[in-house]
């Protein structure tokens, strides 16, 4: 995918450096780089909550937290230190735009974790990067290494007597990992498993101490919100969904990239005219409209406003903001198998639910797209996605579950004529092709 697209409906905001040369610090400042920070400090913890609230930013990472929110949830007094931590960890199919984000724009990572250290009283913040995004890890500790070198960072910054430093990290190449709790594990050297949650992290975290753990383009929002003012960040996007999100347009379209586009914009425009359509002038199948967790939609489903909650109002998710198209080539029954091979080699097998049910559903669709199922395996496999649903310890289970069961619901028909069409033969797939 092109990490540059572009088109006039788009509103850059998190975006408007990239392709500009930002990744250096010079170019970056001059784009009025590091000013939010110096306002920030100048201003206090109160003004930069207040503006974040007002904003009406929402969590990038997936699940639409109001941002401002989880900051002002950080206690203010506190014996153990507070820390920022930037998830990174992009792992989830479909999504791929903090990719492009650390790419062209790493010192908008940089301060927008300054700023969320000065909101909650931090002085140190980690940017974690998944394990398969190494290479990026270079551009970041160059980012970070001339923040330092021009005394953004470090003791003293900006000579205000506030200290601030950052420390990056990768992952080992787990989609877990980008569970909050998972994630504060691995950064603490341990096996990424979940926590229980409550406590939340923004009062018991990483190492104990209270956390402000974000999603990276949420935090690279934050110097642009300061700077244009939360209200008039909020009225870039719809009803309390406020701003702009970058979208990951991805599949059987003409002009797949990474579109920023304001919150509420119509999924359907996104596709055919964003994106340029359907390649090779084929038929529309479905849209996995944010991510591979979220419940995929049919062709006459899409006329719908991106945002948190008019997606949900449809029966899905806005999700991580990656959009996969599908055209009338895909077949439903290997695209639910692909989907739940992922979560079932991702699964960090820490609870039953989710380990023996992604397990049973992958081998159950392995099964039937290799021309050994018969219909009640339909039933078998909604059955089991349906009782996995809000029954695991993490988010995982219900990533795994609630894609299972959209494609089952929506695409019945298609599994059973497979089904019926497919008796025998020698098999289309290995489980080894799968992941
Ligand atoms: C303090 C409270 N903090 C909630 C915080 C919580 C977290 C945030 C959201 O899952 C979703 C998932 C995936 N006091 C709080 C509080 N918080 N109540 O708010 O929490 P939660 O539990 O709603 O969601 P989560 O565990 O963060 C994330 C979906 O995102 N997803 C994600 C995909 C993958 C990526 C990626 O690759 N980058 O993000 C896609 O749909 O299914 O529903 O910070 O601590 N009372």
């Amino acid at each position: 995918m092109p990490s540059l697209v572009s088109h006039p409906d788009e509103v850059k905001v998190v975006s408007r450096r990239f392709g500009l040369g930002a990744t250096d610090i010079d170019k970056y400042v001059e784009l009025d780089g590091y000013k939010a920070v110096q306002q920030a400090i100048a201003k206090g913890p109160e003004w930069i909550i207040t503006e974040m609230k007002a904003s009406g930013l929402r969590g990038r990472g997936g699940a639409g937290f109001p941002t401002g929110m989880k900051w002002s949830f950080v206690p203010k007094q506190s014996e153990k230190p507070k820390y920022v931590l930037v998830n990174g960890d992009e792992s989830e199919p479909g999504t791929c735009k903090d990719h492009v984000l650390f790419l062209h724009d790493p010192h908008a990572v940089i301060e927008g974790t300054m700023i969320a250290g000065l909101a909650i009283g931090s002085k140190l913040g980690f940017i974690y990067l998944r394990g398969e995004y190494r290479y990026l890890l270079k551009i970041v500790e160059k980012a970070v290494a001339d923040a330092y070198a021009k005394g953004f960072l470090g003791k003293n910054i900006f000579g205000t007597g506030v200290d601030f430093d950052i420390i990056t990290q990768t992952g080992a190449g787990a989609y877990e990992v980008g569970e909050e709790s998972a994630l504060m594990e691995s950064l603490e050297g341990k096996r990424g498993v979940p926590r229980i949650k409550p406590p939340f992290p923004a009062v018991v975290g990483l190492y104990g101490g209270p956390t402000v753990i974000n999603n990276a383009e949420t935090i690279a929002n934050a110097p642009h919100i300061l700077l244009m003012g939360g209200e008039a960040y909020a009225k870039l996007g719809s009803e309390r969904n406020g701003g702009t999100r970058l979208f990951g347009i991805s599949g059987h379209v003409e002009r797949p990239g990474v579109y920023e586009l304001p919150m509420g914009y119509n999924l359907k425009r996104a596709i055919y005219e964003v994106a340029g359509g359907i390649k090779d002038g084929k038929r529309l199948k479905a849209v996995v409209p944010g991510g591979s967790s979220c419940p995929v939609m049919t062709a006459d489903e899409i006329d719908v406003g991106l945002d948190f909650d008019q997606m949900g109002k449809a029966g899905t998710m806005l999700g991580s903001g990656g959009i996969v198209v599908l055209d009338e080539s895909v077949s439903i029954v290997e695209f639910a198998l692909r989907t739940i091979a992922f979560y079932q080699h991702e699964s960090c097998g820490w609870c039953i639910p989710c380990r023996e049910g992604t397990d049973w559903i992958k081998k159950t669709l392995t099964r039937v797209y290799n021309g050994g199922g018969n219909k009640k395996d339909v039933d078998n496999v909604q059955y089991l996605a349906e009782n996995m649903l809000g029954r695991t310890f993490c988010p995982l289970g219900d990533a795994a579950a609630m894609p299972t069961i959209a494609f089952v619901k929506k695409f019945r028909k298609e599994f059973e004529d497979y089904i019926e069409g497919h008796k025998a033969g020698t098999p289309i797939i290995t489980v080894e092709q799968l992941v």
